[in-house]
């Protein structure tokens, strides 16, 4: 924590104002370790005001609202973003140091996509009727409308910043609510610029609101409070777990995308090519910090010798460097904080006895990035299932392989885990991927693909990876309840 610099300041949005905080804390730029802004931390004060102005916005002009009036103000939100497309791109970079490439064919343009598909989808979102008869003869019509859930807090993760967080405020706002952002402390760039955003389409005061701050700080606050009606969370497992504890007196609907142990499973039969480059690609994108990467390959005997062989030379050939410099597909980690986990993971591998195919450091440039949060790519093998490093969410670029001989003996070592998000199997036998995907205890199976994605799917996990659905009429179905209405007819 320093005293506000001459670094930008940036600030939560109540009410339809940017408004100053007595508290700020430092955001840095993971690429060189160096100060960019001041984040401002939110009181309880101001999130008692953010949220009094969402409750006074559902009773004012937003209620009013009809369903095609947000609908056409979130095809105007997903415009103006499209329209400040470089700015947001700068923020996320700045934030994160992911690279160009990722930040401009999936963020950016998943934030905006993101309000266009759920502006269409609720504009056809009906309830349910039934003309009733009973068996003494009476007749009524029943009827559900839905309606919003009030005020959502919408808690999200540093990992894919614009792309999560309007994952949630999009369906939220398109379904009626009114909504408080708390994005990660890592990551309050592109939220800042959404606020701004909200305010140039002429989203009313108060529907959306933007608390910045640490999650440890005004998390419990936020999420406890008597006034918000529901929690729609993207992040770690603990942290979901510890938000379900300050939600259960209130009884909230919550709404949690939580973390992943992913697997993928290479089968004899794959089509190699298809397989080494997805492996690569499920692995490494956004240096492993996506809850959907792999961490886990399972790769039958028959043909490990040359997968593994393939995968080293893929990952050999990552350009590691500046997020903005021409084919760098990895930038750095996104914090010090993290940089620290992961190599810790690293030298678990190294203790337990891991043989290191390739990586396992991090990588030295001689200039600014030594100070920064890189780390290599690695790719490790010869632990053993129950080992910590084959349980655990690293959240790195890593992955450990395992050579199986069974169908049913992967299954069962896949489904090896506390966690149940994805799962991505790799075979050119149709019969075989149909026969497996629904084996898997995951919430999501991807078969010769990764990270392919149809906003209208269900999207979440089981176990410790999550409770609920997102996407299409999941989230729809989350962020307003049909009210049953029933008329008796004489
Ligand atoms: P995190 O849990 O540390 O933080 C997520 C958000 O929660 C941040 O905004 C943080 O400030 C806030 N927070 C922290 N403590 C809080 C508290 N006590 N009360 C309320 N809010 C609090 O997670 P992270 O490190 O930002 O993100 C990485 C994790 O998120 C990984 O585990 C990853 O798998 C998971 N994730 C899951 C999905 C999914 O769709 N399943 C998607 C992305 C990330
Ligand atoms: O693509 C999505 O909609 C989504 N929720 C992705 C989550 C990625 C996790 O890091």
């Amino acid at each position: 924590m320093s005293a506000p610099s001459q670094h930008p300041l940036l600030h939560c949005f109540i009410d339809g104002q940017f408004v100053p905080s007595d508290c700020y804390f430092d955001n840095i730029n993971p690429v060189n370790g160096q100060k960019i802004a001041n984040i401002a931390e939110a009181d309880n004060r101001q999130i008692d005001l953010a949220i009094q102005s969402a409750k006074q916005a559902l009773k004012g002009p937003w209620g009013k609202f009809t369903v095609n009036q947000r609908c056409d103000l979130l095809h105007k939100i997903a415009d103006r973003i499209a329209e400040r497309q470089q700015e947001f791109i700068d923020a996320e970079i700045a934030d994160t140091g992911k690279s160009l490439h990722q930040v401009q064919t999936i963020d950016i343009p998943r934030g905006a996509a993101n309000f266009r598909a759920f502006a269409d989808m609720a504009r056809t979102h009906t309830g349910e009727t039934f003309i009733t008869e009973t068996p003494t003869g009476e007749k009524a019509l029943n009827y559900s409308v839905n309606k919003p859930l009030g005020v959502v807090a919408v808690i999200s993760p540093w990992n894919l910043p614009l792309l999560l967080t309007t994952w949630k405020v999009a369906p939220a706002l398109a379904c009626g609510n009114c909504v408080i952002l708390k994005p990660s402390e890592e990551t309050s760039s592109t939220a800042v610029l959404l606020a701004e955003v909200m305010n140039e389409v002429g989203v009313p005061n108060g529907v959306f609101n933007l608390i910045l701050g640490r999650g440890k700080h005004i998390g419990d606050y936020l999420t406890s409070h008597q006034n918000v009606d529901a929690v729609t969370f993207t992040g770690a497992s603990a942290t979901g777990q510890h938000i379900m504890r300050a939600v259960a007196d209130g009884v909230k609907p919550i709404s949690f995308e939580l973390g992943g142990k992913n697997s993928a499973i290479v089968f004899a039969d794959a089509d190699l090519k298809k397989a080494v480059a997805g492996v690569a690609r499920s692995t490494f994108t956004n240096c492993g910090q996506v809850c959907l990467c792999t961490e886990k390959v399972f790769v039958h005997r028959d043909i490990a010798d040359v997968f593994i062989a393939q995968l080293r030379q893929q990952a050999q050939a990552i350009k590691i460097g500046y997020p903005k410099e021409k084919d760098v597909l990895l930038g750095p980690l996104v914090s010090k904080q993290h940089q620290e986990k992961v190599l810790s993971f690293y030298q678990l591998a190294k203790d337990e006895g891991a043989t290191f195919i390739v990586g396992g450091g991090v990588p030295k440039f001689d200039d600014e990035r030594d100070q920064g949060c890189y780390i290599e790519p690695t790719i490790i093998s010869g632990l053993a299932d129950d080992n910590r490093v084959n349980q655990e969410e690293i959240f790195g670029p890593i992955c450990h392989i395992s050579i199986f001989d069974e169908e049913d003996e992967v299954i069962e070592r896949v489904n090896n885990t506390p966690y149940g998000l994805a799962c991505a199997i790799w075979t050119e036998n149709v019969s075989r991927a149909h026969r497996v995907s629904p084996q898997i205890d995951v919430g999501l199976v991807w078969v010769n693909t990764w990270f392919l994605r149809d906003l209208r799917a269900p999207f979440g996990g089981v176990k410790l990876s999550g409770i609920g659905r997102e996407g299409g009429k999941h989230s729809l179905g989350f962020y307003a309840e049909p009210v049953n209405i029933c008329i008796k007819i004489d």
